[in-house]
Order: structure tokens, then sequence, then C-alpha cells
């Protein structure tokens, strides 16, 4: 089966409004609008998802969350309701990313909440799992993997598949300029690749795309991306210059 590739931006805590327009609109010169092999998609902060979007419209460059609530709009302070994120053409979202699981300290269970949430509000979900380095080193790469699937996924249909994108993100290559090599990432994409095909269905297996992330830059992306389980990149620092982004893009058109 022939998936799409998906290039994701994840912007985290960066950027200002005038810094973050100049970077979308250089996406938006670059990217073509019809881009059947590879979706492009930018994750800026919350307060600049707005002007963001609207120098996206129309563009082949999507743009999506960094996290949501799973609560519908209330009594809630600080927090983002889904509805709101659909409500200015928002599309995607990314959950559990291991910043927010281990510096803000989500479960699983927090994570499975918002994921259900955003499925049913139409989002796309990117839903981020990997391990530590000591976990890697204790060889739990794939029992943490196992757990964080089962819980992030917790009561979800198979019928929500076409909205779910898997990020392998080893957390000990986030950040550092360290990289699992192809043959690592390459094993995790199999490992999770086979899970859903375990728990879910054969053709869920086929078609789910599952991302790396951790340090990806132009001279690793065309590596990882070859790999014949690695569907796109969940790319950090690199997302923040056009110059290295735009040739991980181009790594995977
Ligand atoms: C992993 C990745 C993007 P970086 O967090 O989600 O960041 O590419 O900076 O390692």
């Amino acid at each position: 089966m022939m998936r799409r590739y998906l290039v994701a931006g994840n912007w985290k805590m960066n950027t200002t409004r005038e810094s973050g327009t100049q970077l979308a609109q250089a996406l938006v010169a670059e990217v073509p609008a019809e881009n059947p092999g590879v979706e492009v998609l930018v994750c800026p902060p919350f307060p600049y998802l707005t002007s963001i979007g609207d120098v996206v419209n129309g563009s082949g460059v999507g743009f999506g969350a960094q996290n949501c609530y799973h609560e519908a709009p209330g009594a809630f302070t600080g927090e983002t309701a889904t509805e709101m994120l659909t409500d200015i053409g928002c599309r995607s979202v990314i959950l559990g990313h291991s910043e927010r699981r281990h510096i803000l300290k989500e479960t699983d269970a927090d994570i499975n909440l918002k994921v259900k949430k955003a499925l049913a509000s139409g989002l796309q979900v990117i839903l981020c799992v990997g391990e530590l380095q000591s976990e890697r080193e204790a060889d739990q790469t794939e029992a943490v993997l196992d757990t964080q699937m089962t819980g992030g996924l917790d009561g979800v249909d198979a019928s929500a598949f076409d909205q779910i994108v898997i990020a392998y993100e080893p957390v000990w290559a986030i950040g550092t300029g360290l990289t699992a090599t192809p043959d690592q990432a390459e094993a995790a994409h199999q490992y999770l690749r086979n899970w859903l095909k375990d728990k879910y269905s054969a053709e869920i297996s086929d078609a789910t795309r599952i991302l790396y992330g951790g340090s990806v830059k132009p001279d690793n992306a065309q590596e990882l991306l070859s790999q014949e389980n690695v569907d796109g990149a969940l790319v950090g620092g690199a997302s923040l210059k056009p110059e290295l982004f735009i040739p991980i893009i181009q790594a995977a058109s």
C-alpha cells in the first residue's frame, strides 16, 4: 500500500508573530499547492495559530496544534477546546509528545481522553510514542511502545484510523542532535506496524502512517524516509528554518 508521506513541523514554544509569519510565508512559496506525494503541516504555538492559518490558507501547507483539552468549551482556565481548533480551520493536533509526557507529566490516560475528543471533533491526531534512553538501555523499548499505544488508543475504534498518525520519537534523540539510526528507526516502526496489525487489522496496519521524530535534519532525512516503514517526519528544531525544513520536505517528495 502506498502511504502518503507527512512532514510536520512542530514549532514547540518558539517563534514570534513576525518570525512565524515569515517562516510560514517561505514554506507557502516553496510547497506546491497540489502535492500528492507529501502532506505538509506546521504546528505553531497557540497564540499564532490563527495568523499562521491565514498565511497558509489555500496553500499546500496545513496547520495544526500542539495540544488540546478533552472537555467541551466551558470553565477550564487556560485550556483550548478542540471545537476552537476546528473553528479556526485547524485540522490536526499533536498529542502525547514526550515533552508533555515528561515535563508536563501527562499520563497515557490523559492523552487517551484527548485523543478521543480530538477524533470526535474530526481532527487528525498525531499520537507520539517513544522510549527514554534508560528504557532503551534496559531493552524496554517495545514494552514502552506497547504501553503507550495501548493506553493512548484505549477505546479508539478501527473506524477512526483514517484520522490517526503515529509518531515514533525516541526521547533520547529529541533536540539532542542524536538521531536513531535508520535501522533503529525501522525496527521500532516495524514493531508499531505489527502492533497495529495485531490489535486492529492488516488493512489498518498497512494504511496508517508512522512518522519518525528526533533531530531530523536535511542530512539524515533521506535515509530515514527511505526506510520501508517510515512514512514521514515530525520535525522540531529544523522546522524553524526554511532552509532546513524545505529540503526535508523535498526528501519526502
Ligand atoms: C522531537 C522533534 C519534534 P527535534 O520533539 O517533535 O524535535 O527535531 O528538535 O528533535
